[in-house]
């Protein structure tokens, strides 16, 4: 057998699904994982081209995957949130032209350099706590040139950190003034003009929507879908977040790799999930700052063996929240997800919901070497505290 480029030894894992029951070793070569075994069946004398690393029974996880990021945007909303405190609510703040669409004016507003400049804290955020794959969605640009900017600067942080950047197009995320009255003229855009140039530029690997009462319709939302897939985009979903409109189900009929928020998802929805192969993505940081109290449909989910995935949904109104690590606390605290749950929905589960999942967000043979080693043996831990820097090495593609 040929030397791995490096070897860890005495590891506690935790592989994106479960833990280990004794001590583990990981083999990497070439930055993919060669080979994953129990200490005691690691052969004597096994020879290493380069480093052994002791891990000295502390935790190694996956990569952190962030599947669900508005990462990419202008401006703040701190003004919109002192007027939530006050007592507007976020759709009547979006009725009046607020919301979403102030985010829209900066983000036009600003160029590439700009909304790069101001995007690089943001995902240094992230990966300074283990975020290895991150996804980025437009959506605050709402014309084609100002989409594609958007997701040029999403490629651009990709290239430029050692993190994988997944990128995503919603065009449909709010009806931009020009097309005010004319939603449906709007979605012929995003199908005939936005889709094809992102598509042909090589720029979006998703096309998402915002279905709901205050962005489209589940129709309106199925152009969208068929115009993705004819262009060989995946397809995803911002659905059931403020009300139900069988969005999910629709998303999950057309192939969806997933959909987000699902507060107000039914069993039907569920159902649908299950049978496409859907994954539910929780998003507790919006939660938590709408201060909503419809809680996502934990236990069906569980009956039906959904998959869930846990992200930050990082964006300037609902959830300016930079932590993948505090969702882990908030998916057990206000969702109860178990924290080896929690941790599942930001590794295996994160990973399959971008269709990844044959890459990263396992610690299994053939993966790319995404880890991070943390300083505790107990995953719990690591949805219990919050605030402390508890990450001791994280590593992208064997690095
Ligand atoms: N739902 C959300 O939580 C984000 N987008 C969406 O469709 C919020 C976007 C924003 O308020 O800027
Ligand atoms: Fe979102």
């Amino acid at each position: 057998m040929s030397q791995p480029d490096r070897l860890w030894i005495n590891v506690t894992l935790f592989d994106g699904l479960t833990t280990a029951g004794q001590p583990m070793a990981v083999a990497v070569t070439k930055g993919l994982i060669e080979r994953v075994c129990p200490m005691s069946e690691l052969p004597a004398g096994e020879r290493v081209a380069g480093e052994v690393i002791d891990a000295e029974g502390r935790l190694l996880t996956p990569g952190l995957v962030d599947c669900h990021t508005h990462l990419v945007f202008g401006g703040s909303r701190a003004g919109e949130f002192e007027a939530r405190l006050e007592g507007k609510s976020y759709e009547d703040i979006a009725r009046a032209g607020g919301g979403i669409l102030s985010t829209v004016r900066a983000t036009r507003a600003a160029c590439e350099d700009e909304l790069f400049a101001a995007a690089l804290p943001r995902l240094e955020a992230l990966m300074s706590e283990g975020v290895t794959t991150v996804e980025i969605k437009s959506g605050y640009g709402l014309t084609v040139e100002d989409e594609l900017k958007m997701l040029r600067v999403a490629r651009r942080l990709g290239c430029e950190r050692p993190v994988q950047v997944v990128t995503t197009l919603l065009g449909a995320h709010a009806l931009p003034p020009e097309y005010k009255d004319d939603a449906d003229g709007y979605i012929e855009l995003v199908c005939n003009r936005m889709i094809p140039a992102a598509a042909a530029e090589g720029l979006a690997d998703a096309v998402d929507v915002f279905c709901e009462g205050i962005g489209f319709s589940v129709a309106q939302c199925q152009r969208v879908y068929a115009a993705a897939k004819q262009h060989g985009l995946a397809i995803k979903g911002h659905t059931e977040q403020l009300s139900n409109l069988g969005g999910s189900a629709a998303a999950a009929r057309a192939g969806a790799l997933s959909v987000d928020h699902i507060e107000y998802l039914d069993e039907a929805g569920v159902t649908a999930l299950a049978e496409a192969g859907t994954v539910a993505t929780l998003l507790p940081g919006a939660f938590y700052m709408l201060r909503e109290t419809q809680v996502p449909p934990i236990a069906l989910l569980r009956r039906h063996k959904v998959p869930m995935a846990l992200a930050t949904d990082a964006n300037p109104g609902t959830s300016p929240i930079f932590s993948l690590r505090l969702m882990l606390n908030m998916a057990c605290t206000l969702f109860r997800l178990t924290p080896l749950e929690a941790l599942s929905g930001v590794t295996t589960h994160g990973a399959q919901a971008l269709g990844l999942h044959q890459h990263t967000g396992r610690i299994a043979p053939g993966l790319r070497a995404d880890f991070c080693l943390w300083n505790t043996s107990n995953p719990a831990e690591l949805a219990y505290s919050v605030g402390l820097p508890t990450l001791a090495k994280r590593v992208f593609a064997g690095h």
